[in-house]
């Protein structure tokens, strides 16, 4: 066995017959393009793969444009399979119950990932904190393989990836190598502009009324350091939207050029809430996050919270204040 874990990762792909891809639960434009560049490069070397989505559309609407979207879901699972592959899944919880489970019963457990520092749970992890995008560690781990294999789909796949989780290459994660290799995937003659339009740009009348609402109610503290956005249920309902509707909306109060951290807290059920941490400069997102049990990015993380809404409101400005007055300190 080699200590390199591309090529391990590699020489148990191609040991296997059966492959099973995980994605986790809401899954992005990072998750899915890794789910279907890999469905496709695998399909191609002869190996059977299936790829699973806890999610309800599997695929978000706004990336069903993805060449063989509809393969996620498409497969009754098989009993077994020879390898269960994670695909930018920082840790098992991202996965939801139901597909962890399915994921435990692959012969070989493997993750592909970015995320930072968490609870390893699979038999080979490929982690690199330092990769923009989990699909710009596939193109490299393809690259290994046999490059020829890469075709236009494929590379469409991998960039939307890099797209997503570089906010169009505007965030800190994007590297010399990101831009390398965007550009050799822009070699195979795919439409940029309109993959950067639909990926980052395109939303629906429906969010742009549930975006007015809540960035009306915008609540900011420490001298516009600090801005809060907050979605009750009564706002999904009224904009006849859900809480995958709130990608990209934290962005704008952190284009406030006085704010350091933007957070969003979305009421998803009865006293739950999905919260999420965008930060400027120095504060760490995950850190902020690690704080309710969740994780991330430095720059971007995010958790869950239970309990009353101005509790669960209160919690979260505090913890935003104790590291906003530590980085204040350093
Ligand atoms: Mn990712």
């Amino acid at each position: 066995m080699t200590n390199n874990p591309y090529l391990e990762i590699i020489e148990h792909l191609k040991k296997a017959n059966t492959v099973a891809i995980y994605m986790h639960i809401n899954p992005d434009g990072d998750c899915v393009g890794s789910s279907l560049a890999l469905y496709s490069f695998l399909s191609k070397v002869g190996k059977n793969v299936h790829c699973f989505s806890a999610s309800d559309p599997a695929v978000p609407k706004k990336l069903q444009f993805l060449p063989n979207s509809k393969v996620i879901n498409k497969f009754q699972a098989l009993n077994k399979y020879d390898v269960s592959l994670g695909v930018d899944v920082g840790d098992a919880g991202r996965l939801g119950d139901a597909l962890y489970k399915q994921y435990l019963k692959g012969q070989t457990k493997i993750v592909i990932d970015h995320h930072e520092e968490n609870k390893d749970f699979a038999d080979i992890t490929l982690r690199e904190n330092n990769a923009a995008a989990t699909t710009q560690i596939l193109y490299k781990l393809m690259s290994y393989w046999d490059k020829d294999l890469i075709d236009k789909d494929i590379a469409i796949a991998l960039y939307t990836g890099i797209v997503t989780d570089t906010g169009s290459f505007s965030f800190s994660n994007t590297s010399t190598e990101t831009h390398q290799i965007a550009s050799e995937l822009l070699k195979y003659g795919l439409d940029n502009a309109e993959i950067n339009r639909r990926v980052m740009k395109d939303v629906s009348y429906n969010v742009f009324n549930l975006r007015n609402r809540v960035l009306n109610n915008t609540k900011f503290y420490n001298d516009g350091k600090i801005g809060i956005i907050s979605y009750k249920l009564e706002d999904f309902e009224k904009t006849n939207t859900t809480e995958n509707d709130t990608e990209g909306t934290i962005n704008i109060v952190l284009n406030i050029d006085s704010i350091e951290i933007a957070v969003s807290i979305a009421e998803i059920a009865d006293k739950k809430y999905k919260i999420s941490f965008r930060t400027k400069h120095k504060v760490s997102a995950a850190a902020c996050a690690k704080t309710f049990g969740g994780g991330g990015h430095f720059h971007a993380a995010g958790c869950r919270g239970y309990g009353h809404f101005e509790d669960v409101y209160q919690k979260i400005l505090s913890v935003c204040q104790e590291m906003l007055d530590h980085y204040d300190a350093n």
